[in-house]
């Protein structure tokens, strides 16, 4: 490994020297201060950090290049160079447009290194003049851009040369994710979020390297996608919401939309419908659908339990197929999510036929089903998936059955449980979870094997929040831990480590406008936050 890595940093050190050699005039070398990498504030930890205790001069002399004829590598670039623009008000080219003097190149490479253990593994490599981001993959490439972005000093050192400079702590940092499914969940049916609050939550997860946003599209209080050959789900079912106020939906445009601005930065959408229970809004817009034996009316509440698909007429089938069908169209991911769970007035019989018919609609759609933990007690296949949020025995006969497993137990990883009794929103059925609870736990020791587990799942339900700032005091901070349990590998969390880390995180959250929840547990930095690197004089 050392060799393959020194012969590249050869070739990529005359790549930077060619560079530097063709610029007009050649600058004075900038001594730059002692600095330690490991030392940085990242969330979640990379897997091997590696300090050279010198720094990058991020600077106006500074570009970005990206490997040629590499799919997805120049998109890459482009993504960066507008961070670090909002971030510092720099603008760096991008493969030359606009550069002028260059010095300096962040170099994001395409490299088919077996280094590299997956597709979004990446090494990143700061040298004085040059940082070089491997990856076999432009998703590769997207999480360890993200790496960078935290490591780009909010402030300016302007004691080094007479331009600004943004030292970037170097080192090596070799990193990939301990677990492929990195998720969150947001429930848009008990209350609706628009577009574009979906889209700045997009934003937030993917700074942490989630890849997996599943959406909770319909419950008993509304249907949240349009069907085009059922407009009533949206019409009817989709007016109202918890507590009265006028719900809303998304048409197939605006899902496109959510779906093309998460594959922007590499996450896929997960769309819930959730079946045979939690489906009053849907029986309320087309009745012959209810098998609860009651009139279905627009229901406002917060109760569980009480609503059930007919499970018995081959027309609930027809219906099913057809939703299916079309959102499955619109969903370029490989899973579709089908609830499964408190359906507390389905029959046991009639829940497990009408899991094995749903998992067959779901696979001839060209899906991978996933669905809560009591899907597990169906006939169902070891390729569909099970999320565990409540019970053990259903974990288990989901292993029993050689299923992968989403690991998101309601008392460590719902982010609508109240921090404490404090809290502002929230639910505690599960538990109250502060914000070092939510952390300090191992998904891998939980209970199942780890050959199981596909990945981390935190859920947002949304009984108690109607906006984004609610929605942002509920899952900020939490969310920041279980991106780091998803990603990072257990030896590397701590939890006295990571509060200092997520201290850290206030500019960003501050920047960004989130109205995280300050827990007192944390000693968070405010926005005078100061250049961190340490100088040895
Ligand atoms: C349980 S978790 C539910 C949801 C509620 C949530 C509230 C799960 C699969 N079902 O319907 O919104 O509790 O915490």
């Amino acid at each position: 490994m050392m060799k393959t890595f020194c012969i590249r940093s050869l070739f990529f050190a005359s790549l930077t020297l060619l560079l530097i050699a063709c610029t007009e005039e050649k600058k004075e070398r900038i001594v730059m201060p002692i600095t330690d990498l490991s030392d940085e504030s990242l969330i979640p930890k990379p897997l091997k950090t590696i300090p050279t205790n010198s720094a990058f001069a991020l600077d106006q002399f500074t570009a970005i290049y990206t490997s040629k004829n590499a799919t997805g590598f120049e998109e890459v670039g482009t993504f960066l160079a507008s961070k670090i623009k909002d971030k510092i008000n720099l603008t760096i080219p991008v493969n030359s447009q606009g550069a002028n003097t260059v010095e300096r190149v962040i170099y994001i490479n395409q490299s088919d290194s077996t280094d590299l253990a997956s597709t979004e593994a990446y090494q990143l490599y700061i040298n004085q003049d040059s940082i070089i981001i491997n990856s076999n993959t432009a998703e590769g490439a997207f999480r360890g851009i993200q790496t960078l972005r935290q490591l780009v000093p909010l402030k300016s050192n302007d004691t080094l040369a007479p331009q600004k400079i943004w030292p970037v702590p170097s080192g090596k940092i070799i990193d990939s994710p301990n677990f492929e499914y990195r998720g969150s969940m947001l429930d848009v049916a008990r209350h609706f979020f628009s577009v574009d609050d979906v889209k700045k939550y997009i934003d937030l997860l993917s700074y942490y390297k989630i890849n997996m946003l599943h959406l909770h599209l319909s419950d008993d209080q509304g249907w949240r996608i349009e069907i085009k050959s059922w407009p009533k789900l949206t019409e009817v079912g989709g007016s109202t919401e918890v507590g009265g106020e006028s719900g809303g939906f998304y048409t197939q445009e605006d899902y496109k939309e959510i779906v093309r601005y998460a594959a922007e930065r590499y996450m896929t959408i997960i769309p819930e419908i959730d079946m045979p229970g939690h489906t009053n809004a849907a029986s309320v817009s087309y009745p012959f659908l209810n098998g609860n034996g009651k009139t279905p009316k627009l229901y406002e509440g917060m109760r569980v339990g009480f609503s059930t698909f007919d499970t018995r007429k081959d027309t609930v089938y027809a219906f099913i197929d057809d939703v299916v069908e079309e959102i499955a169209a619109i969903t370029p991911g490989p899973y579709f999510h089908v609830g499964g769970d408190e359906s507390h007035v389905t029959k046991k019989k009639d829940y497990i036929y009408f899991i094995n018919k749903v998992e067959k609609i779901v696979q001839k759609h060209g899906k991978r089903m996933i669905g809560w933990d009591e899907v597990a007690i169906a006939d169902i296949d070891a390729t569909s998936i099970s999320q565990w949020w409540a019970s053990e025995e259903n974990a288990q006969k989901a292993v029993d059955k050689g299923m992968q497993i989403i690991v998101s137990p309601a008392k460590k990883a719902y982010l609508d449980m109240e921090y404490d009794t404090l809290s502002k929103f929230g639910l505690h059925w599960a538990a109250y979870i502060p914000v070092d609870t939510a952390y300090n736990w191992t998904p891998e020791e939980y209970g199942v094997p780890m050959k199981n587990i596909l990945g981390v799942e935190a859920p947002l339900w949304s009984e108690t929040i109607s906006n984004i700032d609610e929605l942002e005091y509920l899952a900020f901070p939490r969310i920041i831990g279980y991106s780091e349990l998803s990603w990072s590998i257990k030896e590397n969390r701590d939890w006295e480590n990571y509060k200092v880390r997520l201290a850290d995180q206030a500019p960003f959250l501050d920047r960004m406008d989130v109205k995280y929840y300050q827990s007192n547990l944390i000693d968070w930095k405010k926005s005078d936050y100061s250049y961190k690197t340490i100088t040895k004089d």
